[in-house]
């Protein structure tokens, strides 16, 4: 269990290492300085918050009221199985690392830099949103979301400070000096540059981005290094109400769109305060489509290289029935030949990326499946769908060409004749950001978007989630 008695909470024994324990004390005044400075803009009391209390399957976290200064981020590990050994690659069999191999140290710092700059990069991204908040309980899911993305930076931290030094140091301090869409020091992957500014893009944000996150951490929670298998373990934990937040704020405005089209026997919401069908369909296209890019590149030495030395599995690893070597397979993957999207047979280990971009792209689909289904139930024909895989891409196979959500290869000059047909354009964007009006009143809800079937740990929807300052 998390002791909160100290300054650090944690179930890492930080105070047996006093070296690390100053190190970090000395990262968490920079940390509260960047949450003040690039964190949740809105002023409150205090949020109904969600904190991390032990790391055991049942009650791990507890629910109550806290000034959002005070607010404790912790650093937990998931527990230790002492017999852990490596699932894949060529130390298949051996046990689990508990310190950095030598060998591996620069592609295991490179990808835990690159997924801690994902997490403040979000916060950053996310920042002004509570003053649009449609309700006061979609207020505390923003906040929820907000920090728990600050721990789990958090938890990159630790793994830098306890296992990279100096290097490790230094990493440390620039995840909090790269800030999201800056011109001189931006975030490292695309996604998190584009901006955050309105709900349609936060729900999207988190349904598809806090997604690669889901499927990221589920391949480094299959890493032969313990200390990361096992933060990424107790990550996922947290990451499920990300998903949770996503999933349902995009099925709430599909049905406050659906009820209208309804009722009012058109496609044209507009006069009534909502969101237009293919207004959605634009803002899922382009969520969709930049979150692909966070798979890399189609085919990738870098990746059979982390797979192959053990420090980046599959997802579901242990549920793969192959050798979980891969030396001698080949793997199908997305290509564009000749001028045309099609398939071609790689090496099964430089194609991994391809293969967790589709394990990605079927749980996506899952969505759309139950965003579909509300239409039908309210006897409308209209569909929501994933464009092609093709479109709008800006890392890999497909970065050099564009194609329609169909999949039809466009000339320059006829995606920027069409592309506001697949896109959201200044006046889609112009018109969502006009229905971002603060619902700060408890029990009330913005008029685009159909309250939640349920509230949090049980509370109802009327329950005063934020007391504003
Ligand atoms: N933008 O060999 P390739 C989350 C670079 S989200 C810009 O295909 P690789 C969260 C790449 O660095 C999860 N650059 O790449 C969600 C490489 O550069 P160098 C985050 C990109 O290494 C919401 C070059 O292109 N975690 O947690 O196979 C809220 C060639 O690429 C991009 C991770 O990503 C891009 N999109 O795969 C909060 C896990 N993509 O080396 C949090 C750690 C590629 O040639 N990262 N490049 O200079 C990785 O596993 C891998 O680095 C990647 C890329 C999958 C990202
Ligand atoms: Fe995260
Ligand atoms: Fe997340
Ligand atoms: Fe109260």
């Amino acid at each position: 269990a998390a002791d909160y008695s100290e300054k650090i909470p944690n179930n890492v024994e930080l105070h047996e290492d006093r070296r690390l324990q100053r190190a970090l004390e000395s990262w968490q005044p920079n940390f509260l300085s960047w949450w003040e400075s690039m964190g949740p803009t809105l002023p409150t009391q205090d949020v109904y918050l969600r904190t991390a209390v032990n790391v055991g399957r049942e009650g791990w976290a507890h629910f109550g009221h806290v000034a959002m200064r005070d607010y404790r981020w912790g650093i937990f590990l998931a527990e230790r199985d002492p017999d852990r050994r490596i699932g894949f690659g060529q130390h298949r069999g051996e046990p689990a690392w508990q310190q950095v191999p030598g060998e591996y140290r620069a592609d295991l710092q490179r990808l835990i830099v690159i997924q801690g700059d994902t997490e403040p990069a979000s916060v950053e991204q996310q920042r002004n949103l509570g003053a649009t908040a449609p309700s006061l309980y979609d207020l505390r899911n923003l906040f929820q979301v907000n920090v728990e993305e600050g721990r789990h930076l958090w938890a990159m931290v630790y793994l830098l400070h306890a296992h990279f030094g100096r290097d490790g140091r230094e990493e440390a301090e620039q995840l909090l000096h790269r800030n999201s869409g800056s011109l001189e020091s931006p975030r490292i992957l695309g996604a998190f540059n584009e901006e955050t500014p309105d709900w349609l893009s936060f729900f999207m944000f988190t349904y598809f981005t806090d997604r690669d996150g889901k499927y990221q951490l589920g391949t480094l929670k299959e890493s032969a290094f313990d200390p990361l298998s096992r933060t990424c373990e107790f990550m996922l934990k947290e990451e499920s109400h990300h998903m949770f937040v996503g999933t349902t704020g995009i099925d709430r405005i599909v049905a406050r769109t659906a009820q209208l089209m309804r009722e009012n026997d058109t496609d044209d919401v507009v006069a009534y305060g909502a969101i237009p069908l293919d207004t959605i369909q634009k803002y899922l296209n382009f969520h969709y489509s930049v979150s692909l890019d966070l798979f890399g590149s189609e085919t990738s030495t870098n990746v059979a290289n982390y797979f192959t030395a053990g420090i980046k599995g599959r997802w579901a690893e242990g549920r793969r029935k192959d050798d979980h070597r891969l030396t001698d397979d080949s793997f199908l993957v997305d290509a564009l030949i000749d001028g045309a999207a099609t398939q071609t047979e790689v090496a099964a280990l430089v194609g991994l990326n391809t293969d967790l971009r589709r394990e990605y792209i079927g749980d996506c689909q899952n969505g759309v499946n139950r965003w579909n289904r509300i239409l039908q139930e309210a006897d409308l024909p209209q569909r929501l769908r994933l464009p092609h895989i093709a479109f709008n891409r800006r890392v890999g196979a497909f970065a050099g060409i564009e194609a329609t959500p169909d999949g039809e290869l466009l000339s320059a000059q006829e995606w920027e004749r069409r592309k506001g047909d697949f896109l959201p354009t200044d006046v889609d964007k112009t018109y969502v950001r006009s229905l971002m009006k603060p619902v700060h009143e408890r029990g009330k809800i913005a008029a685009w978007i159909a309250p939640p079937r349920v509230g949090i740990n049980g509370r109802p929807f009327e329950y005063e989630y934020v007391h504003l300052a």
